[in-house]
């Protein structure tokens, strides 16, 4: 009953009729629904994690698995994992989730604006007891996804300490592709990048990122938009960012997707990650009072057949 009440003054408090309603999704989650004339999106209050994206007379942007769990002790597997405070493993605990522990905590819906045929949904989490088992920093940080001809992602995130801190932060970004083995990744040729699937080494990217194996690499000291080509869905997405000054490109193909319980053995041709981020040296630090907002871009066009 008390969730039922809750999404209920959630209605009340941010609801817009026809355009913006508080639903309960997957596995009881509770979930905003957006439809406006310019796209359709979804996004979770558990992680404030968005899910889909369709832009008006195109198809769904985003891939979540149809393995994925919906409860809030794991990650939502696909859409738009947010990565904070650190990525991948923390350094100094194994214990620590991986990917920092943004994606599995309760955000709090901050608001919704409707701006013409786009709305802006933005979720906020802060400092507690809870995020200083893992992270001793006092911080607010606000996640915006404005859905609409483009999907632009926010993470803001301000220091409301007294001291500085250093974090890593990620939209892990999964998008759907129609055929993971022609698709082609622009936009990175002479960017060095961190193989992860080669012992780490530091490597140069020669032209397009063709995807023939598991791929997992962190694109170094990169603020390019790169340009996903994928030919099965005649399509092209376009991710661009701003102050965001690391790029990662993974698929985990064919052993790696048997080997995670949360995703389909059969879906690793219809997906590939590509993440917005500041990770490794590419770490933010904030003074007191201080804010950083990082972004992606996101848009879709139809792809030129080539002759
Ligand atoms: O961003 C790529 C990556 O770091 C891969 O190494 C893989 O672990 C992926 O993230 C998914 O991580 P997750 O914790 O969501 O299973």
């Amino acid at each position: 009953m008390e969730h039922a009440l809750e999404i209920t003054d959630l209605n009340h408090r941010f609801g817009i009729p026809e355009i913006v309603k508080i639903v309960e999704g997957h596995g009881g989650l509770t979930k905003v629904e957006v439809t406006s004339r310019s796209a359709q999106g979804e996004i979770y209050l558990h992680g404030a994690h968005v899910t889909s994206w369709i832009p008006a007379d195109e198809e769904e942007v985003l891939f979540v698995s149809s393995q994925s769990q919906w409860n809030e002790s794991r990650p939502i597997r696909g859409g738009v994992p947010v990565c904070f405070p650190w990525f991948s493993n923390k350094a100094d605990d194994v214990n620590a989730p991986m990917h920092g522990f943004a994606r599995t905590t309760a955000w709090q819906l901050e608001s919704v604006v409707q701006t013409g045929n786009t709305v802006t949904v933005g979720m906020f989490i802060e400092s507690d007891d809870t995020t200083k088992k893992w992270w001793p920093a006092d911080f607010r940080a606000v996640l915006r996804a404005t859905f609409g001809p483009e999907l632009i992602l926010e993470l803001d995130v301000l220091n409301t300490g007294k001291t500085s801190f250093r974090f890593e932060e990620a939209l892990h970004t999964y998008f759907r592709v129609g055929n993971i083995e022609t698709v082609l990744v622009k936009g990175l040729n002479g960017v060095d990048y961190v193989d992860k699937n080669d012992d780490k080494r530091k490597k140069t990217q020669d032209g397009a990122i063709a995807i023939v194996s598991e791929t997992d690499r962190v694109y170094l000291n990169t603020d390019a938009i790169v340009d996903l080509e994928d030919p099965a869905l005649r399509r092209q997405i376009t991710i661009a960012k701003e102050n965001s000054m690391a790029t990662v490109v993974w698929n985990p193909w064919i052993q790696k997707a048997k080997a995670m319980a949360d995703f389909g053995d059969k879906e690793w041709p219809h997906m590939i990650c590509i993440e917005t981020c500041n990770v490794g040296d590419s770490f933010v630090e904030l003074m007191p009072g201080q804010h950083h907002q990082m972004q992606a871009i996101v848009r879709v066009s139809n792809l030129k057949q080539t002759a």
